[in-house]
């Protein structure tokens, strides 16, 4: 699936708490308290990509050359508030807090002791603010090794029946798994999170659409095992708007409604330094697939590769920072590991773009 034109939103403001729309210039950025004025259009010819800014009456009313309907189409994606997403609504960035049972992460005691330590961990978390918690089994690092699947159930299933049975936080299930799907669902997790975007096992998609949950589509390009020693891109912007449009259009194909989507570009998952930034300085471009959009950009090796940090755990300065710009980007979910520092970032973020702490009640 390829296009020709993208729209961009630019020139992105705080709105006004309460904004009338005949007196303010721009659209809502996709159910945001953002604003945007311009689009940047980028327009391939073959392999070349050529990007001009342009007022949103421009964009609609200039001639693309394939015609205007395909920016006003646009231009309604970007901006339509998004569904609530199991309950939460989605009007303010949320945060997901990042529940991880795999060996390397609670490993002290034994199998029992795992997962105490991450119903614990996540409850925690709960507390400190996130309104998701992701449970994974099996990481997809760079380089990390294949989990079986059923070593995959014996991690996540007790941590799911536990947080479910002790918070109102939604609980979504890290895996590309039909099984661990299935058997997530069941035991009454609310989102499904696949990093292969329901490519990895061949039964995940009517796994996922029989469970009527949402599902998180995210892009990589190979295999977390091999996946970052040669990515390839035309345009990673571009290239990924256009993974994650066909993805969409897969899963509406197979029964999944647009309404239970969220997307995600993937920071770290097939790609370099130059394609992460490039990502992460467009992230307002996957807005026009007209769903809701995650970011994870938390403690991850972007940061030691832009500024010299090569312990995760001394990576929390950057992970605020890159949640910042997803908040300003009008990201909808950020996940990440450490919530309480998120939380109070984003709090101040909040505040004083709407220039009233009435906005934190
Ligand atoms: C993510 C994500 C995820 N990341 C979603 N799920 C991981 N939806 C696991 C590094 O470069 O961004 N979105 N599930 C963790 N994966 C990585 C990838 C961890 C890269 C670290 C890096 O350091």
């Amino acid at each position: 699936m390829q296009r020709s034109i993208y729209l961009r939103p630019v020139g992105i403001f705080p709105a006004p708490a309460d904004p009338d729309e005949a007196t303010f210039a721009g659209l809502p950025l996709a159910g945001q308290p953002l604003r945007f004025t311009t689009v940047e259009i980028a327009e391939r010819h073959g392999s070349r990509v050529s990007r001009r800014i342009v007022t949103l009456g421009d964009a609609v009313e200039r001639d693309w050359g394939r015609g205007t309907i395909d920016a006003a189409r646009d231009l309604e994606a970007l901006s339509a508030p998004r569904p609530r997403l199991a309950g939460l609504a989605l009007d303010r960035p949320r945060i997901m807090g990042i529940v991880n049972v795999t060996p390397d992460s609670f490993s002290d005691g034994g199998q029992h002791d795992e997962a105490q330590n991450a119903i614990a961990h996540g409850l925690k978390l709960a507390e400190e603010g996130a309104e998701i918690l992701d449970i994974g089994g099996e990481s997809t690092r760079p380089g990390a090794d294949y989990v079986p699947v059923e070593e995959e159930l014996r991690r996540v299933l007790p941590v799911i029946e536990g947080l479910r049975a002790r918070t109102d936080a939604l609980i979504s299930v890290d895996t590309r798994k039909a099984e661990v799907m299935r058997r997530a669902a069941a035991a009454g997790a609310d989102i499904l999170n696949d990093v292969s975007a329901l490519t990895h096992d061949p039964e995940a998609m009517t796994a996922a659409a029989e469970s009527g949950l949402p599902i998180i589509l995210m892009h990589a390009q190979g295999d977390p095992r091999t996946m970052n020693d040669n990515p390839q891109y035309s345009d990673v912007v571009l290239d990924v708007f256009d993974y994650l449009e066909g993805r969409i259009l897969v899963c509406e194909a197979a029964g999944i409604p647009r309404a239970k989507l969220i997307t995600d570009p993937g920071i770290g998952f097939g790609k370099h330094l130059h394609h992460n930034v490039a990502v992460m300085a467009a992230l307002s471009q996957y807005h026009a697939l007209g769903v809701p959009m995650l970011l994870g950009a938390s403690r991850k090796k972007l940061i030691d590769h832009i500024s010299d940090v090569p312990n995760p755990r001394d990576r929390v300065p950057g992970s605020l920072a890159a949640a910042l710009v997803g908040a300003a980007q009008g990201v909808q979910i950020i996940r990440v590991h450490d919530v309480a520092a998120t939380r109070q970032a984003l709090n101040v973020w909040r505040a004083s773009a709407a220039g009233s702490e009435k906005v934190l009640a």
